[in-house]
């Protein structure tokens, strides 16, 4: 099993923080049990990526208040992340840096997205910035993240996921565990934030 990162990042590497929203996090409409365990790993994770002027990159849920997803509009979940509130601001403790790229998705009511490809402009960007690894963490592990992972091992990237950057809803127990172990069978490797380095 692949379990150290390769190398500390470097050149043709780029960071992408998945959806670490208030809404996601404990007190938040659609909070992941201990999603604020992830806000530590993932600064880490950022000041390795900003200090060596590495590309950020940021996505988030940004749904219309009439979102199909909403339990009002049929959908399983209560409402969340709706486009300019509080609940769909990037957790205050992310230390995002200066020049992060926000990629903004599932903004039209009557289609869902999962992924950070889909229906954004995130392919296209890394592909202007020369990057061929990604290193992914945020939430959740068993729907945004896994969902934005496997888009990404499809298109061609190499996919590090750090599993002290991630937390799961877990609907059912065993949920995240069973999304890490399936990307890592499509190929990704899952590591932890130390192992990205001083
Ligand atoms: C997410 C459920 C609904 C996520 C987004 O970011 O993982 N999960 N919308
Ligand atoms: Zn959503």
């Amino acid at each position: 099993m692949a379990d150290v990162l390769p190398a500390a990042p470097a050149a043709g590497d780029a960071l992408l923080v998945v959806d670490v929203q208030n809404d996601f996090l404990p007190g938040g409409s659609l909070a992941v049990p201990a999603g604020d365990a992830v806000l530590t790993p993932l600064n880490r994770a950022l000041e390795r990526f900003a200090g060596r002027g590495l590309p950020v990159f940021a996505s988030r849920d940004w749904h219309p208040a009439d979102h199909c997803s909403f339990r009002a509009q049929g959908g399983p979940w209560p409402p969340h992340c709706v486009a300019g509130t509080a609940g769909a601001e990037f957790a205050a403790a992310l230390r995002l840096p200066a020049g992060t790229a926000v990629i903004s998705k599932a903004t039209t009511a009557a289609r869902d997205a999962y992924s950070a490809f889909d229906g954004t402009d995130l392919h296209a960007r890394l592909q202007a910035l020369g990057v061929r690894r990604l290193v992914v963490g945020g939430l959740a592990t068993d729907y945004c993240v896994q969902a934005s992972v496997n888009d990404a091992l499809a298109l061609g990237y190499a996919v590090v996921v750090l599993r002290d950057g991630v937390a799961a809803v877990d609907v059912n127990p065993g949920d995240g565990e069973r999304a890490l172990a399936a990307m890592q069978q499509r190929g990704a490797v899952v590591a932890a934030s130390e192992d990205l380095g001083p």
